[in-house]
């Protein structure tokens, strides 16, 4: 029993390679820079601070994760329902510590997180597990969910703020399309890197014009 617990990850996911994890910080701290400059987001400060009045540098505001990664199945040591299941799979085994590319299709900012959205390939979806979107996910959401096509969730976290865990930047990712799917479009404003909406509660998504891809290793990681 204890053989097989150690060998089981925190998480499996994709890695970014360390040259393109300093190109993506660059490229999305840019944004950040840039965002938090906007009128746009000055009138909806307060979300962030708590006063209509104050500024914030989101630079500071959120402490980055490293290393960079997208999430597939998160294992927590075996203690995740279907960790064991999913180390087992054929696919995780031959594709394991293989190279592969993702792509970043639009970023999120909410008061809690900043992410990356991943637009999986389809032979990249082999490796998302069943119920890869619903875990850890407030009961409330699961129906919206169940409406968005697997693999919305995929995401890189680039940062937390304070006191919030890495968890919450899929659960904002949901949020976030759930309320684009029911219609919701909310303020735009155009960006050189894309479009850039307004959802209401401090919710941010921009749509970039062109997808940011990064090149990564599919692996697991252990603390
Ligand atoms: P993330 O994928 O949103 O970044 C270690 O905590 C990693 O596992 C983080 O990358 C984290 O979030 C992810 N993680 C933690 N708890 C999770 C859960 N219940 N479901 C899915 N991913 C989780």
């Amino acid at each position: 029993i204890e053989q097989k617990e150690q060998g089981l990850p925190l998480f499996f996911g994709w890695f970014l390679l360390p040259e393109e994890e300093e190109r993506i910080k660059c490229a999305t701290m840019d944004f950040l820079k840039t965002l938090d400059t906007l009128d746009a987001f000055k009138q909806h400060i307060s979300e962030f601070t708590g006063e209509a009045e104050k500024e914030v540098d989101l630079e500071q505001y959120f402490q980055t994760t490293a290393p960079l990664h997208c999430t597939t199945k998160f294992c927590d040591y075996g203690k995740a329902e279907g960790a064991e299941e999913y180390a087992e799979l054929q696919v995780v085994k031959d594709s394991f510590d293989k190279s592969d590319e993702i792509s970043v299709t639009a970023l999120i900012v909410t008061p809690r997180t900043f992410g990356a959205r991943v637009a999986l390939t389809e032979t990249q979806m082999k490796l998302w597990p069943e119920g890869g979107d619903k875990t850890g996910a407030p009961e409330a959401l699961l129906p919206s969910i169940e409406a968005l096509p697997a693999g919305s969730r995929a995401h890189v976290t680039l940062g937390c703020s304070a006191g919030v865990e890495a968890v919450q930047t899929g659960i904002d990712l949901l949020e976030i399309l759930a309320l684009q799917k029911e219609g919701k479009e909310g303020t735009q404003v155009e960006m050189e890197l894309g479009t850039l909406s307004y959802l209401g509660e401090g919710r941010w998504f921009l749509a970039l014009r062109e997808a940011i891809t990064a090149d990564t290793k599919f692996s697991s990681f252990s603390e």
